[in-house]
């Protein structure tokens, strides 16, 4: 094997970087310069730029903080006699090398795993799934992005034969009459969003679907649209609801439907039982509103509609999904210039993460790793045989659960992900961490998994490196360098090539990332998510021109800002109408377990109540990141349990009082923040916080059949104030009503 052309770290750096945010799929635009006086080593300006417009949120704003903070991680770390301590990075290289090789030797290539993330850039990711391929030999990578985009992806797969985020660019929602949100909270996930929303707005057509009042929600006052407040997870039936009116009032646009789409006949069986007062009692909207709700999107003056975690995060995340995109093709929406469906990707690189071979059944280009045609053409590109290539592996939340099992994995590598905040069941996933004879976690800062490794590797952070991401609206961008690393971090690229030279790998490993992209471009070639035609000097001059590059980008093209306008992905070119159903509900779904000592019972001290779990302005992810911007931290320091008022009251429970939430997998505790927003029903809780803040404790680990994705959105507990907690569980829990 041969490792490439030195790092780009010997490269002086830039006077002033225009780059793009840490952060989220939105990537807002930003300039860096250097600021030797100030509190960070660089200065953060936003941007003009399509998405953002020039703005940023309060992370974007931040986001420097942890470039030169103490908590920034500058040497390898080696787990000795239960801690961690510092060790060169030729003892954690080795150190690692010969565990994976003794590893190997004795159980097998899949004994050894790979978990990615939905932040690396495309060319980490790249090299890592070709890592896990061609170095490691084994079938089992995955990556956090499964917890994310996997139910959408799902669906537009089987839809459209292809799954980009929004098929259009973010900025085409600017002249749209409607938009119909469903599940997403873009206020505090992505809020330079917002402004691409004032048009539907000022037309009064925002319709939000949340079951809490959310800050998105609250955009809807004032005659700017609507809000629906369902119960948590009933959006599927509420979606086979308003197709159902829509078919039957004949608003479904029947050319459309002849020319463009597969299934008609079926998916209208599929919906006719589901009349609008049977909506009404499963979803709790009321029939009026359905009807003017499913008018108002046949208008047909631009119409979009959108979904979000909110109801991809289920256990028939794909089918909801799905529902949602059998109502846009109904109404004809997909691929016309004004209007369409798409989904809002989550992570900063999200779409970019889920394209190049970090899903256990895929290689780059979105290829498929079972597909004979699609291993020879990568294996090619590798310099490998293709039998010599694994096949599928498992999903995120079956690999996690394989940890230290007999037969399962003995060594775990973890690049970009925070799985012991952010997997469901973090009890189960911190005992299987501990579990294995191997945990190496590259990281910039400790991060709650990174404390659990036996071998820690410092990182470069995204100031300090060069490559590309692709956003939300599918478009690929450049980060750039503004500074050079601190003495003792290495590149991602380069701990893959070294690991690689140690394992006596095949194939070449570049480390510069060039030349890594010009690999990924060569290996997407042909397929679905076609990159060839780039390179980073042409996204570079692309840049400086303001011309926007949209995958699919063969050899030869100009990319694709617009998909679906003549055909869709599909050998025949039409769109599937796949229809779907409620499931019933697995005995397994977290709805169903009893909590310990819940029972319905009079002067009950604690409730049953649906947790949700989701976001805050505030925190990204895990918080590994955001935890230790001062700023953020100081204006939220700690998970708040969002109740309602009238819940808390019969609780005994005021604003600010400590309250714990249970159930047989674990019990968090967080003070208690009183609100109208939420339901009676429910309460809410973010998901970045950690040890006894930590809402995965309680979430299951039960996954969606079809993509994976775990039920995030959904879950029983009991709610009682700390402290009565014991009485509350003696005197039995009282379900508390919509
Ligand atoms: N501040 C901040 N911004 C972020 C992130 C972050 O961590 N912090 N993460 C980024 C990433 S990776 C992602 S994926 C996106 C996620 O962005 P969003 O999808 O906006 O985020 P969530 O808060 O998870 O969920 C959105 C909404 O879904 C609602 N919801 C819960 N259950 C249901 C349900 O059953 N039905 C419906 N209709 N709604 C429901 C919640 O009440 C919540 O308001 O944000 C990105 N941006
Ligand atoms: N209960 C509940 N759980 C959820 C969700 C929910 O809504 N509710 N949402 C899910 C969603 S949508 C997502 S996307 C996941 C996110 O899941 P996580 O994996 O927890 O996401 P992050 O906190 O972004 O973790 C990324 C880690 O990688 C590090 N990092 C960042 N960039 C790099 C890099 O380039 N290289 C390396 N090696 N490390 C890097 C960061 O410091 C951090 O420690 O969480 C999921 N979990
Ligand atoms: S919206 Fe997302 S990309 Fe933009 S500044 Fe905030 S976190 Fe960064
Ligand atoms: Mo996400």
């Amino acid at each position: 094997m041969t490792i490439g052309s030195p790092p780009s770290t010997a490269l002086a750096p830039p006077a002033a970087a225009d780059t793009h945010c840490p952060y989220c799929a939105l990537q807002c635009a930003m300039t860096l310069t250097p600021d030797p006086a100030g509190s960070a080593p660089v200065r953060v300006e936003g941007r003009m730029f399509p998405t953002n417009r020039g703005g940023l949120c309060k992370k974007g704003w931040t986001s420097a903080a942890l470039l030169a903070s103490p908590e920034r991680l500058t040497t390898p770390l080696i787990r000795d006699a239960g801690a961690l301590r510092p060790a060169s990075w030729d003892e954690a290289l080795e150190r690692i090398a010969s565990s994976l090789r003794a590893i190997r030797a004795a159980d097998g290539p899949d004994a050894v795993a790979v978990f990615g993330g939905g932040g690396l850039t495309n060319e980490k990711a790249y090299l890592l799934g070709k890592f896990a391929r061609v170095a490691l030999g084994t079938s089992r990578i995955d990556y956090n992005g499964r917890f994310c985009m996997s139910s959408a992806a799902a669906a537009g797969n089987r839809a459209f034969g292809i799954d980009r985020g929004l098929p259009f660019p973010v900025s085409d929602l600017d002249d749209a009459d409607t938009i119909l949100l469903l599940g997403s909270n873009v206020a505090a996930t992505m809020p330079p969003l917002l402004s691409h929303l004032a048009g539907a707005r000022a037309a009064g057509g925002l319709i939000v679907v949340d079951p809490r009042r959310s800050q998105t929600a609250e955009l809807t006052a004032d005659g700017a649209g609507a809000h629906l407040q369902p119960a948590p997870g009933t959006d599927l039936v509420l979606l086979l609801g308003l197709t159902h009116i829509v078919l039957a009032d004949g608003l479904a646009d029947r050319d459309y439907l002849d020319e463009r789409t597969v299934g008609v006949d079926a998916l209208r069986r599929s919906v006719a039982s589901w009349w609008p007062e049977r909506v009404q009692s499963a979803t709790g909207i009321p029939v009026a509103l359905l009807r003017t709700t499913a008018h108002r999107l046949a208008r047909g003056r631009g119409t979009y509609i959108l979904t979000g975690r909110g109801v991809e995060q289920h256990v028939d995340g794909t089918d909801t999904a799905t529902a949602a995109i059998n109502l846009a093709l109904v109404l004809g929406l997909p691929g016309r210039p004004d209007s369409g469906y798409g989904t809002l990707t989550g992570q900063g690189n999200g779409q970019g993460g889920r394209e190049h071979g970090q899903k256990s059944d895929q290689l780059p280009g979105y290829r498929k790793i079972a597909d004979p045609a699609d291993r020879a053409a990568v294996a090619a590109v590798w310099g490998v045989d293709p039998d010599t290539l694994p096949g599928s592996g498992v999903p995120a939340v079956q690999l996690l659960g394989m940890l230290g099992e007999p037969g399962g994995v003995r060594a775990l590598l973890v690049h970009g992900a925070n799985v012991v905040i952010s997997g469901p069941d973090a009890h189960a996933v911190a005992a299987g961490l501990r579990a294995l004879d191997l945990l190496v976690v590259c990281d910039f800062v400790l991060s709650d998994t990174a404390a659990l490794a036996d071998v820690v590797l410092p990182v470069t952070q995204w100031a300090e490196e060069e490559g590309t991401l692709t956003t939300l609206e599918g478009r690929i961008i450049r980060r750039r360098r503004a500074l050079a690393p601190p003495s003792g971090v290495r590149s991602e690229l380069e701990i893959l090539a070294d690991l690689a030279a140690r394992l006596d790998a095949p194939s070449e490993w570049p480390t510069d990332p060039a030349l890594v992209f010009a690999e990924l471009a060569r290996a997407s070639a042909g397929g679905i998510a076609d990159y060839s035609g780039l390179s980073h000097a042409l996204l570079d001059a692309q840049l400086a021109a303001g011309v926007a590059a949209h995958w699919p980008y063969p050899a030869g093209s100009d990319g694709t800002p617009r998909l679906f306008a003549e055909r869709f992905a599909h050998p025949d070119g039409r769109a599937r109408l796949v229809p779907v159903q409620p499931r019933e509900r697995d005995p397994e779904a977290p709805d169903e377990e009893p909590p310990h000592g819940a029972a319905t019972d009079e002067g009950a001290q604690s409730a049953l109540l649906t947790l949700i779990t989701g976001r805050l302005l505030e925190h990204y992810q895990s918080g590994a990141q955001t935890r230790r911007v001062a700023e953020l931290t100081d204006a939220q320091p700690r998970a708040r349990a969002e109740l309602h008022p009238a819940t808390a009251a019969r609780l005994g429970i005021a604003d600010g009082d400590p309250v714990a939430v249970r159930n047989a997998r674990g019990r968090v505790i967080a003070d208690a923040l009183l609100t109208e927003r939420i339901r009676l029903d429910t309460v809410f809780l973010p998901f970045h916080f950690a040890d006894a803040e930590c809402a995965n404790l309680l979430t299951a680990a039960v996954a969606d059949p079809i993509s994976g994705m775990p039920e995030f959105k959904r879950t029983t507990v009991v709610v009682a104030a700390e402290g009565r907690q014991g009485a509350g569980a003696r005197a039995g829990a009282a379900r508390v009503p919509a």
